[in-house]
């Protein structure tokens, strides 16, 4: 089945909240955000911007009618700031005025004097300087201090990988109407629907039940919008409440790359060592973890590196710690993969290190280590499946890889100024969010009398068809033809209490919810059928949008038996609630059971690198990937597709830098280089693991959305394959991303090879 939203995508014909029809009275906010990193706020004028043309009100944070305050998991972060700035773009007053541009124009009018202090932007700065934004977290498995002494191999390093701007096309906004008996409806750029619901009713001082989200589709996510779209609704919804007028707030994409949070940088400490068959004996990492000036969804970014710091490799012992550090940087938020990509870039970096200097390759490292049905990850869950090792074994056998090898090593022969490098890269991506309570959704079903029906979840589709997918599952449930069905937008008056649409969980919630919510009503309607044919309800089956008794065939189709239901004055709604069985997580021991399943894969990614002008380019990749048994095979080939070249992006190009002083430099798409065309791999090859999926997926079709992100990883150790081909004595930090800069500087550096 086709993603029901591609017709309308290609003809411009979806709706976001900028194509809103513009009520009469709508006020346009323009914000004023900080223009230095960290300092007190002496005095702030506001009332030159006020008397601007168009203007109809300026609001700071003396306007909050309740509290001044958008920290989800900790209440460290001001809506508006009051006495200090934290960051380069925090938001410290809102313009509201006739039109966009008037509001923008009055925006020089406003008069601020800061006391500057020095700001820390290096997480291990910060931590030196106890600026945590939780207690550190650790992660201990055996012994590493015991293990060390039985280790043939050891050795030590550092990797840091940098931030990623989420670049959804759609920037972050917000349009908020005044509803009768101060309600505001609330439509909302944003993947937790709920999040910003809950957000609202704090800052505004009011119950939630005030406060309807209405979201139809995001022009993307990517964890963007997870936690950060609160902002800038909370900021329309305290324009609405101080107006009574509906006030509409968009951010221009240079705004919102200079005020929004990013992936975290990292930069992490590692020591492994190996037996003398090289298996893995002991891990030990330390994670510095760059949370910008509040801790957003920080702490549970930095969890789920934990969870993923040995990838998909068994190491008997492990000692992982990591700190959230505070910086004076754009508070750090989801990030596709949420922390984990991170992770597995640090123990991939270790094997790296071990196989150069050992003088193997990396993947006969890789390979002996694989996790296998039964090995216990550092976190007590036990390894149920053999994927990782058949995923492995499969790419090497279906893409010839001794072949492939040998014509690269031929390809590098022959050629001085241009080297080819090869890389595995393997993972494991844990499904469920890794705060148990999170894994529940709603669905609200309604079969109408002319027998359409109306499916609204708390999913939230941002492009990755999502809605399509809960379609098929009513189409299923009843047995009826798509076009029966419509799926509504995401709203807090239908669903309340969601889970944002996250952890590549949302299809297998929501999904799930849907169908025991169809599978309520249909009940009832067998019931009704076995009353009409004279059996038992469970003798009754829809078929292809018909009633068969018994396996035949009857005369009533589906319209009629709705009909006949609702005559029968059956109930054809239904509301049905899943929570994801089995998991548990116990915080004081760092031990459980937390996610539902895991999701393995294997890519081999070829490089060719210009050892002149540091270029690459990516010639193949091949992929074999664990679907489970997918329920939609094109949506979740565009998840590996986009996945994987978002992952290529992080490791390469995507070179995010602040100045010294907290200021954001690539702070538009000239300056801040992401995957286009002509990053895709030439050749891109993916191929569906023969699994039986998981039965806590749903209809076994294992989450799509993160992992193949990971695969991303392996474009940093092509290259870096590729420029040790050059130069055997490049010495090379684990620094991603590897731009051509860098590549190029890698290429010569070490002992000379031009000398
Ligand atoms: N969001 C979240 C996530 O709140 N918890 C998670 O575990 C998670 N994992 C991946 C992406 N978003
Ligand atoms: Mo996400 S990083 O699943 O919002």
């Amino acid at each position: 089945m086709k993603n029901i939203d591609s017709r309308n995508h290609t003809r411009g014909a979806s709706q976001y909240v900028d194509d809103l029809p513009i009520l009469e009275g709508t006020l346009f906010a323009a914000i004023f955000d900080s223009s230095i990193a960290h300092g007190e706020i002496i005095s702030l004028d506001v009332s030159q911007a006020e008397q601007a043309e168009g203007v109809y009100k300026v609001l700071t944070s003396k306007d909050i009618p309740g509290e001044n305050q958008i920290g989800g998991i900790v209440p460290d972060e001001p809506l508006l700031a009051e006495k200090e700035v934290h960051f380069c773009g925090m938001p410290v007053a809102v313009v509201l005025a006739e039109s966009s541009e008037m509001a923008h124009a009055a925006l020089k009018f406003i008069q601020v004097e800061y006391k500057k202090h020095t700001p820390v932007v290096d997480p291990r700065e910060a931590a030196a300087k106890g600026w945590l934004i939780i207690p550190p977290r650790t992660f201990v498995k055996g012994s590493v201090e015991e293990a060390w002494a039985c280790c043939e191999h050891i050795f030590e390093g550092r990797a840091d990988s940098n931030g990623q701007e989420h670049l959804y096309i759609e920037t972050q906004g917000c349009y908020s109407i005044p509803l009768e008996n101060g309600k505001i409806r609330i439509i909302s750029s944003t993947q937790g629907p709920t999040a910003v619901q809950r957000c609202v009713a704090k800052v505004l001082g009011v119950g939630m039940h005030q406060v309807e989200v209405d979201v139809t589709r995001l022009g993307g996510g990517f964890g963007g919008k997870e936690d950060q779209a609160n902002t800038w609704a909370a900021i329309a919804a305290l324009g609405t409440r101080c107006t009574g007028r509906p006030v509409k707030c968009v951010l221009d994409r240079m705004a919102d790359m200079r005020m929004t949070g990013k992936r975290h940088p990292y930069s992490s400490d590692f020591k492994i060592g190996f037996d003398k068959d090289l298996k893995i004996k002991a891990f030990k990492a330390t994670f510095y973890q760059n949370a910008g000036a509040s801790a957003d969804l920080s702490p549970a970014v930095l969890e789920r590196t934990l969870f993923h710091c040995t990838n998909a490799y068994h190491i008997p012992h492990v000692w992982a710690r990591a700190l959230s550090c505070r910086t004076n940087l754009p508070p750090n938020t989801a990030f596709r993969g949420f922390g984990g990509p991170q992770g597995m870039f640090v123990i991939e970096s270790a094997l790296a290190m071990a196989a150069e200097k050992l003088g193997i390759r990396k993947e006969e490292i890789q390979k002996r280590n694989l996790i296998q049905e039964g090995d216990v990850f550092p976190y007590g869950q036990v390894a149920e499946g053999v994927e990782a090792q058949n995923a492995w074994q499969s790419v090497e056998n279906s893409f010839d890889f001794p072949g492939w090898k040998n014509k690269v090593d031929a390809y590098n022969l022959q050629n001085r100024w241009k080297k080819k490098g090869l890389s595995f890269m393997p993972i494991c991506f844990g499904i469920s969010f890794t705060k148990t309570l999170m894994n529940q959704a709603r669905a609200l079903v309604h079969v109408y009398s002319d027998g359409s029906i109306a499916v609204s979840t708390g999913a939230v589709e941002m492009g990755q068809g999502v809605n399509t997918k809960m379609l098929q599952v009513a189409a299923h449930a009843f047995s009826v033809s798509p076009e029966r069905i419509r799926i509504d937008t995401t709203n807090t008056g239908r669903i309340a209490n969601t889970s944002p649409s996250a952890a590549s969980a949302t299809a297998d919630l929501n999904g799930k919810a849907t169908w025991i919510a169809c599978q309520a009503i249909l009940q009832r309607m067998k019931e009704r059928a076995a009353e009409q044919f004279q059996c038992s309800a469970d003798e009754i089956k829809m078929q292809d949008e018909w009633v068969w008794v018994r396996d035949q065939k009857s005369d009533w189709d589906w319209k009629q038996l709705v009909l006949q239901c609702f005559l029968s004055r059956i109930s054809l709604s239904e509301h049905g609630h899943y929570a994801t069985p089995r998991i548990h997580f116990d915080l004081t021991k760092e031990k459980g059971h937390p996610f539902a399943y895991h999701v393995y894969g294997t890519a081999i990614t070829e490089v060719t690198v210009d050892c002149l002008l540091g270029t690459y380019d990516f010639d193949r990749v091949a992929v074999v990937h664990d679907y489970g048994i997918s329920m939609n095979p094109i949506v979740d080939k565009g998840q590996i597709e986009g996945g994987l070249v978002q992952g290529f992006g992080w490791m390469t190009m995507e070179d995010l830098r602040y100045n010294p002083e907290g200021r954001l430099l690539s702070n538009a798409l000239s300056t801040y280089k992401v995957p286009d065309i002509y990053s895709v791999p030439r050749i891109l090859d993916i191929i569906p693991l023969e699994t039986p999926g998981s039965e806590l997926a749903i209809f076994r079709s294992k989450a799509v959305g993160e992992p193949p992100l990971m695969y991303g990883i392996g474009a940093y150790f092509a290259i870096r394959d590729a420029v040790l081909a050059f130069n055997p004595q490049a010495e090379v930090p684990f620094d991603a991303p590897f731009t051509p800069e860098k590549v190029l500087l890698a290429l010569y550096s070490g002992k000379s090879i031009l000398a």
